[in-house]
């Protein structure tokens, strides 16, 4: 390895000592000084914080000696990497906690070399996707000036809504809707609608919170649909307690076009051809009912549209559903019995189907599975979790009355992180419905993470003034006028309040101090708005005496936490958890927040506007389907090594793996005459690559696949090269129902080169 190790050659005295391992006790909240290693003399310190390597949020405890991070290692006390139910926290925890591949190299992301150090302005006028920006170094006082220039000719038009921000989810969010408030944009949006929007919509409709998670220790059948928890790890726990509820004797079915990491440890596996999950599940359900396997009792009580749903179902049977997915009708109806009659059992769905055209209805139809046999906040079961909820931001002010740039409301399920595909669509085709002049673009790299890379390059070049705030100059910094430097997680602050089945509120802090005395993503906003001189709703300008630490400890305070961030940085762990443990039959105390108040096989006839086929969970097949000219379904995934297209210049990670391949069934390869590891053409209607074959009998025929992430052309010099950039291959489609962007629905041909 070249750079990184050059770069901390200073701390050399504490990393041989560092070999000797230390005994430290483990620690009672922030900074504890331990006692460190008398001969060798040097001082170590472990703190508590979460990661932020993915938007999991894990627990993290960091060792830092002399100033420099050594070590990260799981935090037991923070359930992130423990398990989700309290019910089994104890228990779990004397086994210790996990972290994943990616959270463990979260060193090398902060001293690589590679990062962006000092703000950076823009030289070359001209733009494009290989177009040298001709970067020059700016003091931060610079870098203000300008955006506060560029800022203040919206607010002189009063167009303040020609700004729009995207940034990641969970990165000072709270901050920037402020700002967008307080500046007096709606545009403010968040990744979600090129992430889950699908499943969070989904799980509204049916149960009325946007992200149940399912109680797998303790269950007896885990039937899953395009999701790979084995490998795309988010809430580090999760693959152990998949793997626990399989030694307590569950059963674990994958539904997958492919033999993914979590099939490789499932009972029973079901290549599925890819975008019909929903026609699966609803033969799946025709069963349950004819069978009369359902939970009569159940149904009766807390549901709605049971009797629509049922004679929808009619003619939904297992031969009907074979000849769309592909799994015979005996395996259908199998399953059906098996899933119905293993209580408590729970089925779940995620982005394999939820990126997928109808993604909104196929996930609701495997989420009716849990309330057809009444699992539902049961031990075992779907737990309707909501998120923990942080207390009011000190900011007072209201959201401004304009019109999305988005359309956002004209999807009846629409999330509030925005419709980016359409966002983008129409700045390509110069339609919205008024011009948008200046975006600010936070942790995203959306040139390679939004489908349809020419025309996202051609909508970007659009705007006036971008300004990238970003620990690399990435495939969209590219195009910026401005790069900020970002931080790594091991250099700010934040709270986190995801992921588990009960309440609790875990610290981010910083470990070291920020390594180019930049500013952290949200005392960047803070900072500007303050420049702007932006008021609130008394006229004072806002945040003119509050800190970033200032605003989480209020939020803090104002929680049912009740405790300050002080208090929280000497909690064990950096955590708080609500001494009411998990809670079961939340149903039974509390209102179910649909809109009938009821778990809902059908939406009401009034509900949102909605067109007809979106009443129950039709199944209604994919937009984007193979024909003759590009005849494989192409779709991607997560791979346990990376972070979507962020980590690719981690050499821990490069070593690991560098480089995606497509994955093709070698029956189909060798009908076509291709060979493994041969480099082939990839051709769609919307764009050609390049891309290294590699035989996998565990891809379904019709169905090529790749890991998603790959084929930087910027970045570091670890991660250029490597690989394709499958998203140069879709196109801008998006889930009618969400908005939800749909980077699996591709279809495509390959040839010889
Ligand atoms: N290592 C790693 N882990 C991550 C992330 C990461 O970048 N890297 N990102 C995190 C994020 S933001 C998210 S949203 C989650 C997502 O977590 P997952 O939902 O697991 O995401 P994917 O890996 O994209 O897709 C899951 C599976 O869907 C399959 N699939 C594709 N199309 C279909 C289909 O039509 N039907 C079915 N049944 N399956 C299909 C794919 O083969 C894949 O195995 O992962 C999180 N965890
Ligand atoms: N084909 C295909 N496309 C997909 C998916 C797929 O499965 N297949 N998955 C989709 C999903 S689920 C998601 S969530 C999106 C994710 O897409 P994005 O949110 O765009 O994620 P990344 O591509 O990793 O880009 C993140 C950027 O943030 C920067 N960064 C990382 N950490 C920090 C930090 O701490 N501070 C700052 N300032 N910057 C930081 C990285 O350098 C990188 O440039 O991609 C989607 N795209
Ligand atoms: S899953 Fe891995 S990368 Fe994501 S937060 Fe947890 S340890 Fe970090
Ligand atoms: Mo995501």
């Amino acid at each position: 390895m070249k750079k990184p190790l050059d770069f901390l050659k200073c701390t050399r005295r504490g990393f041989i000592a560092g070999t000797a391992t230390i005994g430290v006790s483990l620690l009672n909240g922030k900074s504890m000084k331990s006692v460190a290693h008398d001969l060798l003399n040097f001082e170590e310190i472990k703190i508590p914080t979460c990661c932020h390597m993915c938007g999991g949020g894990t627990g993290v405890i960091a060792t830092v000696r002399d100033g420099v991070v050594a070590k990260l290692e799981p935090n037991k006390y923070n359930p992130i990497g423990v398990c989700n139910t309290s019910l089994n926290f104890t228990e779990n925890q004397k086994d210790g906690a996990a972290m994943c591949p990616k959270g463990l190299s979260g060193i090398m992301a902060l001293y690589d070399p590679d990062r962006v150090k000092k703000p950076l302005l823009r030289t070359n006028p001209e733009k494009g996707i290989n177009v040298d920006p001709k970067w020059r170094e700016i003091t931060w006082d610079e870098a203000f000036d300008i955006i506060v220039r560029e800022l203040k000719k919206l607010i002189n038009e009063d167009r303040p809504e020609a700004l729009i921000t995207f940034s990641e989810n969970s990165l000072a969010t709270s901050i920037q809707r402020d700002f967008g408030n307080l500046f007096g944009t709606p545009n403010i949006s968040f990744h979600t609608n090129i992430c889950s929007a699908t499943r969070k919509a989904a799980t509204m409709a049916v149960f009325g919170v946007d992200e149940p998670l399912g109680d797998y220790q303790n269950s007896k059948y885990m039937l899953i649909f395009g999701w790979n928890p084995l490998s795309a790890v988010k809430w580090s726990h999760l693959p152990q307690i998949l793997l626990n509820g399989k030694s307590n004797g569950s059963k674990l079915v994958i539904i997958d076009p492919r033999y993914s990491e979590t099939a490789a440890k499932a009972d029973l596996w079901y290549p599925i051809i890819p975008g019909t999950d929903g026609a699966l599940a609803l033969a799946m359900s025709h069963v349950i009912i004819e069978e009369n396997l359902y939970n009569q009792e159940f149904i009766e009580n807390w549901t709605f549209g049971f009797d629509e749903y049922k004679k929808y179902l009619k003619d939904k049977t297992p031969e009907w559903a074979e000849k769309i997915c592909g799994v015979s009708a005996k395996d259908i109806k199998s399953l059906a019995i098996e899933f119905a009659t293993n209580q408590p059992s729970i089925a779940d769905a995620w982005i394999g189907p939820g990126q997928q055209s109808n993604g909104f209805n196929s996930i609701r139809a495997v989420l009716l599975l849990n309330v057809l046999v009444g699992s539902v906040d049961e031990p075992g079961g779907m737990m309707m979790t909501e998120e923990f909820k942080l207390g009011e931001s000190p900011i007072r002010i209201s959201p401004p009355k304009k019109k999305r740039f988005d359309g956002k409301e004209k999807f009846p399920f629409g999330h509030n992180s925005g419709v980016y595909v359409e966002t983008f669509r129409q700045l390509f085709e110069e339609n919205g419905p008024y011009k948008l002049d200046v975006a600010f673009i936070t942790m995203s790299n959306l040139v390679l993470s939004m489908p349809n890379t020419s025309q996202v390059v051609e909508g970007l070049k659009k705007l006036k003034f971008i300004v990238v705030n970003d620990n690399y100059l990435n495939e969209t910094s590219n195009l910026a006028d401005i790069v900020i430097p970002g931080t790594t997680y091991l250099e700010r602050f934040g709270l986190v309040t995801r992921g588990i089945n009960w309440e609790y509120v875990a610290l981010r802090q910083p470990v070291i101090k920020p390594l180019f005395n930049q500013y952290s993503e949200a005392e960047f906003f803070i900072e500007l708005a303050k420049r702007l001189e932006l008021k609130d709703q008394s006229g004072q300008v806002a945040f003119s005496n509050i800190r970033y630490e200032d605003y989480l400890d209020i939020r803090l305070q104002r929680s049912k936490a009740n405790i300050t961030l002080d208090e929280l940085k000497e909690a064990p762990g950096g955590v708080w958890t609500s001494p009411e443990s998990t809670e079961y039959r939340r149903y039974e105390k509390t209102v179910i927040k649909t809109e009938t108040k009821k778990f809902q096989f059908s939406l009401s006839n009034s509900s949102k506007n909605i067109s007809l086929n979106y009443i129950l969970p039709e199944y209604q097949q994919r937009r984007w389907l193979p024909d003759k000219k590009y005849p494989y379904y192409l779709i991607s995934w997560k791979h346990i090594t990376h972070t979507h297209s962020r980590t690719q210049n981690n050499p821990y990670l490069s070593e690991l793996k560098d480089q995606n391949y497509l994955y093709i069934n070698p029956m189909t390869a060798n009908s076509l005459g291709f060979k493994d590891g041969e480099l082939v053409g990839v051709i769609s209607p919307f764009g050609e690559t390049k891309a290294q074959l590699r035989f996998s009998p565990g891809m379904h025929p019709e169905v090529l696949g790749t890991e998603w992430g790959f084929g930087h052309w910027a970045f570091g010099d670890y991660a250029r090269e490597k690989g394709f950039a499958v998203n140069q291959l879709n196109k801008f489609l998006v889930d009618e129902v969400t908005g939800q962007a749909l980077h699996k629905e591709i279809c495509v041909n390959i040839r010889k080169i």
